[in-house]
């Protein structure tokens, strides 16, 4: 093993290995801050490309992108204010109905999200939000199921980029609106656990409007020479804090205009 700065035993190939062995074996550990405090945005970007890299050769596809930390809610609750980006792949889709997939996470959260369905191609630097939504075919609502392979959810975002953002599984309503059909700052979203009214939020939440959401992903993808592609699926952030989804539990995310998403834990 190469040894990292200042002789930490991490670097950039043996953390990838380990967040992804952590993922199969369904283990968490951990930040690996405490035994490498220089990994920071940088490194853990170097770090998430590399997992990105491991799970295509080993046969998924990239489908697309997802926000992390985009609002305050999370932000607070996480202890990190930084946004940032992580990658979808087709193993993370979990269809409409499907409950969550227990023998395959550690510690599942769900949380809303406003989905995006790119119609054109989004390359930074410089897209404003108005540009962003100009490039979006259709909203969906959606959810997300959060998994970390950090103990307790904890990290620094160093941790939490090179661990794909939480990355777990996404579900996401299949009928969509075209986006002149709806105000996605006052779009609203009641999160419900065995139907108690748990949180709720607005779009807004989401850096103001969830297109400037978009429009940060691609300028900060364009910092490290990508684009955000047509036909993409983009995860615009958590809109409230996440929830757990324990076997039993039942989530449901209803949005006012999009529709409802439902998710049960197993
Ligand atoms: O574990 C986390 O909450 C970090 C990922 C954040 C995902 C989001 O904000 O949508
Ligand atoms: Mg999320």
């Amino acid at each position: 093993m190469t040894a990292g700065a200042k002789g930490s035993a991490w670097d950039v190939e043996s953390v990838a290995a380990e967040l992804l062995a952590c993922e199969d074996e369904r283990r968490d550990r951990v930040k690996f801050t405490d035994e490498w405090p220089e990994l920071d945005v940088a490194t853990g970007y170097q770090i998430q490309d590399l997992t990105l890299a491991k799970r295509l050769e080993r046969g998924e596809q990239l489908i697309g992108v997802k926000l992390g930390l985009t609002s305050r809610a999370k932000q607070r609750r996480m202890g990190v204010d930084t946004p940032f980006v992580a990658w979808l792949t087709d193993a993370m889709i979990l269809p409409a109905g499907d409950p969550v997939p227990q023998d395959k996470l550690i510690h599942p959260r769900i949380e809303p999200e406003i989905v995006f369905v790119m119609g054109e191609r989004l390359e930074g630097p410089g897209v404003t939000g108005a540009q962003a939504m100009a490039a979006v075919k259709s909203v969906h609502a959606g959810a997300e199921v959060i998994d970390s392979r950090y103990k307790d959810f904890k990290f620094t975002a160093g941790d939490v980029i090179a661990d794909n953002a939480s990355s777990g599984a996404f579900v996401t309503a299949g009928l969509g609106v075209p986006p002149s059909q709806v105000d996605l700052a006052l779009e609203a979203v009641l999160v419900e656990v065995g139907g108690q009214v748990v949180d709720s939020a607005t779009g807004a939440a989401v850096q103001g409007h969830p297109g400037e959401a978009l429009a940060l992903a691609a300028n900060d993808l364009a910092t490290r020479g990508h684009a955000i592609e047509a036909g993409w699926i983009v995860l615009t952030g958590g809109m409230t804090d996440a929830v757990f989804a324990p076997p039993g539990s039942s989530v449901a995310c209803h949005f006012t205009s999009l529709g409802s998403v439902q998710i049960y834990g197993g």
